[in-house]
């Protein structure tokens, strides 16, 4: 991101090499779990921690797990772990330790000083991974103040660091300590982040209440992250977005029309995949995706019915929206069954078949090979049916000139002419009704039909 003359530098620049992990880095992830907890909940907190770590671009070399009934209040593992991870460290030279949760400020320095390693944890990683992906402006800003939201507890944590000579981020005034003087720039910046991230908000809304005002129904893809959002996506608008094999490939919301049978049409949105306990200093950069959601007349949401963890994943998203929409109730949801192309063992094909006995219907597809693609679309046109009208209207003698301006208005399926007079078949959002009386034409409603 272009950092403009004054602007405070970034968190790099307060936490040096602390702040990041690094390409070259090799990492040795450690999670603390309660005893005797299912595996399932060491595979959530390993298995993913580790795709986070690999989407940052690190090597894992070891994964470390200890159970105790919780966290070690000073070192996050107890002080015989410690021991042992300086030396698990030293024999496979690695450089780094990352953590499995968010550590105290002061949890973070001790470990670091007992075993002499970098030290980095989850919120960082997924942090840092944000920051290499933020693609729009609105994105860098909300990351920025997520990074400094972070900082600033840690400030004092990392004092040592900060008054080391050459670490200087500019001079100091008189009577002030480094710290004060740190803290008091990185608040000034989280005010001027947080002003321009409100005037984004504004445009936001107001491209939210056009979409709202245009009456075509809005369908957010939702789902856990690297379920294949994107590519379910790409097929059904045709927009070009970016699809990998990684995590948080996808950070801002994007709207596209798709088109569905029976002359109907929606506005799909790709949004942020979800997962477990996500840092909460980055809900703002979220917002985007969270207000599609909720504005959502349906939820496509997509399950990678290749993945052992389908049904845990399933799980998160459950809670991730039960979190998003509180007391209000959801709208209709389908489950999108994704990556049918690579369920091929009896242990994947009966996962599948348990995916398909959930509460909320669902369809297996591949978005990659197109299988089931229309049936999805049939059964979207289906759920939306009640969005739309079917109508006549009539074309008195010389005002043809209408007919473009209904085409702009719905899905025009014909005109037919009879003595100097059009009859035109038009399906079109049933919020559009009024505007065809306000231009005085005669109206007849086909086949109306509501879900
Ligand atoms: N074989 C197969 N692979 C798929 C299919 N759909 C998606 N993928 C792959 O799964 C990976 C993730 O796909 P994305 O569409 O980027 O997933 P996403 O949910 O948008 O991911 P994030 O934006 O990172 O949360 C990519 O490597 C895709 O090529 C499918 O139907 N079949
Ligand atoms: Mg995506």
């Amino acid at each position: 991101m272009g950092r403009r003359p004054g602007e405070l530098p970034l968190i790099e620049d307060y936490l040096g090499r602390r702040a990041r992990v690094y390409r070259e880095e090799r990492a040795i992830l450690v999670g603390v779990l309660p005893p005797g907890r299912l595996s399932w909940e060491e595979e959530e907190l390993m298995v993913e921690l580790e795709a986070l770590v690999r989407t940052a671009g690190v090597r894992v070399l070891a994964r470390v797990v200890q159970r105790r009934a919780r966290p070690d209040p000073a070192t996050f593992v107890g002080r015989g772990k410690v021991e042992e991870l300086a030396a698990l460290a030293r024999d496979l030279s690695a450089d780094v330790l990352v953590m499995g949760d968010e550590l105290s400020p002061a949890q973070a320095r001790n470990l670091e000083e007992a075993t002499g390693l970098k030290v980095v944890d989850r919120t960082q990683v997924i942090l840092d991974i944000f920051a290499q992906r933020a693609g729009t402006r609105e994105a860098e800003l909300a990351v920025e103040l997520a990074q400094l939201e972070y900082l600033l507890p840690r400030l004092r944590g990392w004092g040592k660091a900060l008054t080391d000579p050459g670490g200087g981020i500019g001079t100091r005034g008189p009577g002030e300590t480094r710290l004060e003087q740190d803290r008091r720039k990185v608040k000034r910046r989280i005010q001027a982040i947080r002003r321009r991230l409100s005037d984004a908000d504004r445009v936001r809304e107001v491209r939210r209440k056009r979409r709202r005002q245009s009456g075509v129904p809005q369908v957010a893809i939702v789902g856990y992250t690297n379920s294949g959002k994107s590519t379910l996506f790409r097929a059904l608008t045709g927009a070009d977005v970016l699809v990998e094999d990684k995590l948080f490939a996808t950070l801002d919301a994007r709207v596209r029309r798709m088109e569905l049978p029976q002359g109907r049409w929606a506005l799909a949105a790709d949004t942020v995949g979800f997962i477990r306990k996500l840092p909460h200093q980055l809900i703002p950069a979220f917002r985007a995706t969270l207000e599609s959601v909720r504005e959502a007349d349906l939820l496509l949401i997509t399950v990678d019915a290749s993945s052992p963890f389908a049904l845990e994943h399933l799980e998160t998203v459950r809670k991730v929206l039960a979190q998003i929409f509180g007391e209000a109730q959801l709208p209709p949801r389908l489950h999108v069954l994704t990556k049918l192309d690579r369920v091929s063992s009896p242990e994947q094909k009966a996962l599948l078949s348990r995916l398909g006995l959930e509460a909320v219907p669902s369809l297996a597809v591949s978005a990659l090979l197109g299988t089931n693609m229309e049936e999805l679309k049939e059964e979207v046109s289906l759920i939306l049916a009640g969005h739309f009208a079917r109508v006549q209207v009539r074309i008195p003698p010389g005002r043809q000139g209408v007919i473009p301006w209904l085409s702009r208005l719905g899905q025009l399926q014909g005109v037919s002419w009879k003595d100097g007079e059009g009859l035109a078949e038009l399906t079109l959002p049933v919020a559009r009704l009024g505007r065809l009386h306000k231009a005085r034409l005669v109206v007849e409603e086909r086949d109306r039909i509501t879900s």
